[in-house]
């Protein structure tokens, strides 16, 4: 798909796959990170050490199954928070060009990071996560930002891939509710909505999905043997602003006339 399909796809359906965006080498480099940072999760837990806070545990463990491709006395993980900080590898796929290049033609030249996170669903552990729109927990604004779900490993319906309704980034904001964690219950309890355009998004290792921060997603529990592991990250351009309060650095991914930060000040809602 050239550039101009790909934004005509991003803008019409709220988000676009690329495949092959990894190549097996740097796909190699970052399953052997995780598995770094788990050790490191365990050391950082263990003393008490502050970067313990980056790190969550998976809630609705399975105590009677074990994931044999895990040493098992790492802890079982759901999700890192600001992996650039924690790791070099992490902290370069936000950079990866063939990602940045993509980001750049949806959202323009100028390019900043708000989120740097892992997402695990591991092998029989992993939880279930209901729909819902990412911008209902960014205080940003318009709420048009762009994530990006890289897989790690192969994702399926029977680890936990994504859904997505497609379109629905022209929903508007709203109310989802509860999230749903658990594996026995459906992704969400709102009967109003159509879920008949719901679709799973499947992705090779090393593939990526770009989407709206409007779309409506979410994904299954992992009771299969095989873990899901994600990167994402979450991009914006400057037309969108911080509607909270007080001031907050973000890093340049693009443009801004070269500098590696900007700060930027909320403007009351
Ligand atoms: O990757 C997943 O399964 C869900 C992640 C997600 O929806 C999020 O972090 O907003």
């Amino acid at each position: 798909m050239n550039e101009n399909d790909q934004k005509y796809c991003f803008e019409s359906e709220g988000y676009l796959i690329v495949e092959q965006l990894l190549s097996e080498d740097e796909i190699r480099s970052c399953q052997n990170e995780i598995r770094t940072l788990h050790q490191k999760a365990k050391g950082y837990f263990e003393t008490g050490d502050q970067r313990a806070g980056c790190f969550q545990l998976e809630p609705y463990m399975n105590s009677e199954k074990t994931d044999e491709s895990q040493p098992n006395d790492y802890p079982v993980l759901r999700k890192v928070e600001r992996t650039g900080h924690l790791s070099t590898v992490f902290f370069n796929l936000a950079r990866h060009p063939k990602l940045v290049q993509t980001v750049r033609n949806l959202i323009g030249r100028d390019v900043l990071l708000f989120r740097s996170t892992l997402m695990f669903k591991p092998a029989f552990h992993g939880s279930a996560h209901g729909l819902h729109q990412d911008s209902a927990y960014w205080p940003m604004n318009p709420p048009s930002l762009i994530t990006v779900s890289i897989a790690l490993n192969d994702a399926t319906p029977e680890n936990g891939c994504l859904q997505v309704i497609p379109k629905s980034h022209r929903w508007g904001l709203q109310d989802w509710g509860r999230i749903s964690r658990r594996h026995d219950e459906p992704l969400t309890d709102r009967a109003d909505i159509d879920l008949s355009n719901q679709i799973h998004v499947p992705l090779k290792a090393g593939s990526a999905l770009f989407f709206h921060s409007l779309m409506v997603h979410g994904s299954s529990a992992n009771q299969s043997p095989n873990s899901r592991n994600t990167a994402l990250y979450a991009y914006f351009p400057p037309s969108v602003r911080m509607n909270s309060s007080g001031q907050r650095t973000f890093e340049v991914i693009s443009g801004f006339g070269g500098k590696s930060e900007v700060t930027l000040t909320a403007t009351a809602e």
